[in-house]
């Protein structure tokens, strides 16, 4: 039998795909329209025709950043004219305005400032939370707790658990990069390495804290590396259950220290975002991010293993110093249009996939809508 045969009898019958497959699966001999049927099985199988996004904001404190990740077009230098530092009334300002938006949720990450102490980082959590107990905050990225840990050399465990009595509600996933040391030692060699990052994650499941995980691919990575990374994220969810989505992050080149490197195509990414719902078995869902494909191959991308295509998203600032085309916010109407356009039904969720009922301004999470895992 042939090796995509076996693939497609393992997917249909529920079975876990090895790394074999999973290169197998990213060779570009193996036709993309295969990779992306067997994807949408496995995606309407754990979250039938549903589309999910949410309303949400960023909030990047700072972009100010010890590390000088080559991927990295946001971050400055302490000293360079283009470094800032939001102030108490500036974040303050950003949560009411989030609010007045009928944001459920604010996703913040920032630079690893050279001056400011842990307590900064807890303070923005208080700060906010207080003044707005509904606003979920997905906040501190698995490097940023590393960093706090380096800093106050006290443990993850405490840390976090102080983060979340502030009033944390889960964490992103960024930071994840590729794990494998032959590329990770090239894109940001001095910043939390693939183990750190895996044990922050693990001790966030254990307090309870839910969070997600990226990959970020396109650049200088093989498909060996993609392979190995997204296996080391299905074991620790095979341990700890505690990963909700997966968003595949195509590298944006421009103003980077890898600006040589063509953007990632539009059949890479939806090959990866198919390979990755086939590998991930255990991830109840999958990211297609609108601002880092754009919005044509997320649509697409709906029916290559995604289910989710993030928020309509404001203040977006990562990606767009790296050139990305996309607009700095969708509205609702937008992005529920284009869902159906794909043939889906959009739910507005929470960040923890609940669905949000809407009367007027006011909004309710219900019931849970995740049938994944
Ligand atoms: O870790 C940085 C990536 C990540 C570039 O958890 C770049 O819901 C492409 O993780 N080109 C941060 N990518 C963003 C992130 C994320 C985004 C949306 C949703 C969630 C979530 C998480 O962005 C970094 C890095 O992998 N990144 N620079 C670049 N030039």
């Amino acid at each position: 039998m042939n090796q995509l045969a076996s693939i497609r009898d393992k997917v249909l019958a529920g079975e876990r795909l090895s790394f074999d497959d999973g290169l197998f699966l990213f060779s570009p001999e193996v036709p993309l329209n295969d990779v992306g049927q067997l994807a949408n099985l496995v995606r309407e199988r754990k979250n039938g025709n549903f589309a999910y996004y949410n309303i949400n904001t960023h909030l990047n404190p700072t972009n100010v950043c010890v590390y000088r990740c080559t991927f990295c077009a946001f971050r400055s230098d302490l000293r360079d004219p283009k470094g800032y530092l939001m102030s108490d009334e500036q974040i303050l300002q950003r949560g009411r305005e989030a609010v007045e938006a009928g944001c459920t949720e604010m996703h913040i990450v920032g630079g690893l400032h050279h001056q400011m102490k842990f307590e900064w980082y807890l303070k923005i959590i208080q700060l906010l939370h207080e003044a707005y107990p509904r606003l979920h905050l997905k906040g501190w990225t698995a490097v940023e707790i590393n960093w706090f840990e380096h800093l106050t050399k006290r443990p993850v465990r405490e840390l976090l658990q102080e983060l979340i009595d502030a009033g944390l509600g889960s964490m992103p996933g960024g930071g994840a990069e590729i794990f494998h040391p032959e590329v990770r030692d090239r894109i940001c060699e001095h910043k939390a390495g693939a183990q750190s990052w895996l044990d922050i994650h693990r001790t966030a499941h254990e307090l309870g804290l839910r969070t997600n995980c990226t990959m970020l691919y396109g650049h200088i990575e093989e498909p060996y590396h993609r392979v190995d990374h997204l296996i080391r994220l299905r074991e620790l969810q095979d341990e700890t259950g505690g990963f909700q989505t997966f968003i595949p992050l195509a590298f944006h080149p421009d103003n980077t220290g890898l600006s040589h490197i063509a953007k990632p195509s539009a059949l890479l990414d939806l090959r990866t975002m198919a390979v990755s719902r086939l590998m991930l078995d255990n991830v109840p869902h999958i990211k297609a991010y609108w601002i880092m494909l754009g919005i044509g191959t997320a649509q697409t991308a709906l029916s290559y293993g995604a289910d989710d295509l993030d928020g309509t998203v404001r203040h977006e600032l990562i990606y767009h110093d790296a050139g990305a085309e996309t607009p700095q916010v969708l509205s609702v109407d937008d992005i529920r249009r284009l869902i159906e356009e794909a043939g889906r039904e959009p739910v507005e969720r929470d960040t923890l996939y609940h669905r949000v009922a809407r009367q007027g301004d006011q909004w309710q999470a219900a019931e849970a809508v995740a049938v994944g895992a």
